[in-house]
């Protein structure tokens, strides 16, 4: 794959780079995305798992659904897209990650200064107290967890669609969109708000903005540079093809 110098250039000399990540990044380490054919929204319908009311409903088939996704992460390894921007890190001035996944993969490649926007998938929350109640076991007696504290129903620390965001993890993640040279977004269709809107942000304020994904996307058409093809393979090489 060749680069245009453009690209290369914007790696070179960016002192501020940020980052959006998205399920595509993580698919190559055998973790479903959500809008791919084979993803995780062809199976499970998002309304019936994915907000605060469903699992008010069903908390049983809402945990049934997160306890398979955990075995899941469990069970891989970060891939050469994680490793690539965990090293990308080391190399900059100013680095900022942003993900939307829940997943845990970019900490485990050593990533440091990561914002998680949508929660992380090993925790977890008691819905009355809030207190956290990570070590979360279930059994046929106890089909869904509840709080050791105070008994409430303990739910996984994820933003469900019609949620805020975490407090002040939005805000950074603007600030660093808003202020970087250099934004890289990856493996996210760019559907989902307010995520999606920090490539905008990125470009309105002048930073040169490079999308990485499986297939064109909401945003394509608005970035500087959109590179087609899976960022395991990609990240590595454009990295290499800077200098890094
Ligand atoms: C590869 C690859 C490879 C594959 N290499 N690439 C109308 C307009 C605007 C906004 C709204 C609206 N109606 C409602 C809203 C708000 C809503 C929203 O955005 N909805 C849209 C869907 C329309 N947003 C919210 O509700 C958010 N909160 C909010 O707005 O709060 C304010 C508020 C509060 C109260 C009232 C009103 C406002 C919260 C959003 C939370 C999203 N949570 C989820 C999942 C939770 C469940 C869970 O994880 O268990 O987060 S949704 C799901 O989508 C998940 C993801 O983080 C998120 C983004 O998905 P992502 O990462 O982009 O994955 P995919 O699958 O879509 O894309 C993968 C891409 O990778 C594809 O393009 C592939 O081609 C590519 N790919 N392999 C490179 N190897
Ligand atoms: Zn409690």
């Amino acid at each position: 794959m060749t680069f245009s110098k453009a690209a290369i250039k914007s790696l070179q000399t960016a002192k501020k780079i940020a980052v959006l990540t998205g399920a595509g990044i993580s698919a190559e380490s055998g973790v479903p995305t959500f809008r791919d054919p084979d993803g995780l929204w062809a199976k499970f319908k998002p309304e019936e798992l994915a907000n605060f009311d469903a699992f008010m409903s069903n908390p049983q088939l809402v945990w049934e659904w997160y306890e398979h996704r955990r075995e899941i992460v469990r069970s891989v390894q970060p891939n050469a897209g994680h490793l690539a921007l965990a090293q990308l890190e080391k190399q900059s001035e100013q680095f900022t990650l942003i993900t939307q996944n829940v997943d845990g993969l970019h900490h485990r490649a050593g990533s440091q200064n990561v914002l998680e926007l949508h929660g992380n998938l090993m925790r977890s929350y008691c819905i009355d107290c809030r207190q956290r109640q990570d070590e979360v076991q279930l059994s046929k007696e106890h089909p869904f967890p509840l709080c050791s504290n105070c008994g409430g129903k303990v739910r996984p620390d994820i933003v469900w669609f019609g949620e805020m965001l975490p407090l002040g993890i939005f805000e950074d993640a603007e600030n660093a969109a808003r202020h970087c040279d250099l934004f890289l977004v990856i493996g996210t269709s760019a559907v989902v708000y307010p995520a999606a809107a920090l490539p905008l942000y990125a470009k309105k304020s002048g930073a040169f903005v490079i999308e990485i994904n499986a297939e064109p996307t909401e945003i394509s058409h608005l970035v500087d540079e959109s590179l087609l093809g899976l960022s395991g393979e990609i990240l590595p090489l454009l990295l290499e093809a800077s200098g890094f």
